[in-house]
Parts: structure tokens; C-alpha cells; sequence
């Protein structure tokens, strides 16, 4: 398996999707806006996470691109849970891709705590053999949640997946208290963006 020339599309990808989307953020920041989006991550999947992730779900080589929706991944990472509503919106209006899945971990959390709103797009790519249509997952979430998820990732790499029963506990009072803070965090945004408004018309008017 050639994995360079495999995986070749799917950097294209990410880097297409970090530029648009960091594209979209630096338009609000030139009209004054607030941004919905603070700030963008993204990489391909390690190719031993793809054939590990491969391995668990039983996919062959040739329906990899299928089964495996993440090989190409980027973050978009919010301050508000309703700015993750607005991205969504965003998306769903864009005519560059198509969305073949949303997943709404925010609503529905996932049995580890886990929060996170999924979309799964198939995403064309040029490519010297013509148009390719890549998958690709694009996981949107507040700082609150990438706060929870990065750590509990971090512990599920330590522990192999199996984080001790007092950790896994721990870290689902942990993600109420990051779901507690988002709550409180909406209840004062209107504050903080009032706060923002006054502070850009008082720098425009100097
Ligand atoms: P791990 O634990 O093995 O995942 P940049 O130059 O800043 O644009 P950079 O520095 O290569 O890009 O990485 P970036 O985009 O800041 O990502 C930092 C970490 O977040 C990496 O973890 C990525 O695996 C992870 N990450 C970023 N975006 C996504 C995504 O959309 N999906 C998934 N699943 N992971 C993502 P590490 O350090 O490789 O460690
Ligand atoms: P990594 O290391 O981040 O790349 P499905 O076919 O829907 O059952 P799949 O593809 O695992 O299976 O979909 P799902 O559950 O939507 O998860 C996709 C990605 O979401 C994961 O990729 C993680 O990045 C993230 N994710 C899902 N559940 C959790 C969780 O409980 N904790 C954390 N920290 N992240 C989660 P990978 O390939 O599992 O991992």
C-alpha cells in the first residue's frame, strides 16, 4: 500500500477546509463581528490509527475511504455553544461540499461525556487523474468541550481505552461541570458582546 499517494488527497483537504474556514473567521474580524469561529485545527489521520480504527470496524483496504470518515479531519472550536449553531448554519450553505452526515453529540452526549457536533461531507478535490470526492468529518465544539475531549483523549491513549472506572467517573462529572460552564457562558454573552460593541465604536471613533 502506497501510503503516501492514499493519504496525498486527504492533506489536500485538510489544507483546503483550514484555509476557508480561517477565511470565514478573518471576515467577521474585518466587519466588526463577533466571530463565531476562534480558532481552526486539522490533520490526517496516522496512518496506525487508520489500520487500528480499520482493524475495529472490520474494514477491508479497498472500503477503507467508506468505512473510515475521519481520515481527513478538521476543528472548528467555538466560545459559544449557539456560535456552533451558527457554523453549522454556515456550512449547511456552502456550495462546495456536499454533507452526508450530521452527528449531534451536543444534544445526545456520548456515553464517555463526550460533546461535539459531527458533520461527515464528501469534499471534491482536484487531482491530476480529475475531480476526486474525499470524505471528510468536520467536528465543531466549544472551548469548553475541547478542553474536555483533548484531556480525556490524552487519558484513553495512557490507559490503551481502558481508563480505570474512578477516572471514567471522574471525567463524566468533569464534562457536566465543562457543560455548566457553556451554560453560564451563554447567560453573559450578550454582556461580553455589548462590552465588544462599545470597544469597537470607541477604537472607530478616536
Ligand atoms: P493526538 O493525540 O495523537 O491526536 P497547524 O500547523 O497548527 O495547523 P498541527 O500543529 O499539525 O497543525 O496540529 P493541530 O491542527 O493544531 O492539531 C493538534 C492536535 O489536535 C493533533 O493531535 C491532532 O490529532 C488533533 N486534531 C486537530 N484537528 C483534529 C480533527 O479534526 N480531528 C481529530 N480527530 N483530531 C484533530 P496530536 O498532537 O497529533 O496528538
Ligand atoms: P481520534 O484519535 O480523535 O482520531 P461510528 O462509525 O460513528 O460508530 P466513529 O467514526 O468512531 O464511529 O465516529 P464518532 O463516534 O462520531 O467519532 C469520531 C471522532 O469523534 C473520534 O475519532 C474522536 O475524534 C471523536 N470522539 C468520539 N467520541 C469521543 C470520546 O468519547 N472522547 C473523545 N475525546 N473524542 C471522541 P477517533 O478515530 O475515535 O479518534
Amino acid at each position: 500500500m502506497n501510503w503516501e499517494a492514499f493519504l496525498a488527497p486527504y492533506v489536500q483537504v485538510v489544507e483546503e477546509l483550514k484555509v476557508k474556514l480561517k477565511g470565514m473567521q478573518d471576515q467577521f474580524e474585518f466587519e466588526s463581528r463577533h466571530s463565531p469561529i476562534e480558532f481552526i485545527t486539522g490533520r490526517v489521520k496516522p496512518v496506525p490509527s487508520i489500520l487500528e480504527k480499520a482493524n475495529r470496524k472490520k474494514a477491508d483496504l479497498p472500503g477503507l475511504e467508506d468505512e473510515i470518515q475521519d481520515i481527513a479531519g478538521v476543528r472548528v472550536v467555538c466560545q459559544f455553544v449557539d456560535d456552533i449553531y451558527t457554523v453549522i448554519d454556515m456550512l449547511r450553505n456552502r456550495k462546495d461540499f456536499t454533507i452526508i452526515e450530521e452527528k449531534d453529540y451536543i444534544s445526545s452526549k456520548k456515553d464517555s461525556g463526550y460533546r461535539s457536533y459531527h458533520m461527515i461531507i464528501s469534499y471534491p478535490v482536484e487531482t491530476i487523474h480529475g475531480e476526486k470526492k474525499v470524505i471528510a468529518e468536520i467536528q465543531i465544539r466549544t472551548l469548553a468541550m475541547n478542553f474536555w475531549a483533548i484531556n480525556e483523549h490524552s487519558l484513553n491513549y495512557k490507559y490503551d481505552g481502558q481508563i480505570p472506572s474512578n477516572i471514567k467517573a471522574r471525567l463524566k462529572g468533569a464534562a457536566e461541570a465543562a457543560f455548566k460552564l457553556d451554560e453560564e457562558m451563554a447567560k453573559i454573552k450578550d454582556e461580553v458582546q455589548e462590552a465588544q460593541r462599545i470597544f469597537h465604536k470607541n477604537k472607530s471613533s478616536r
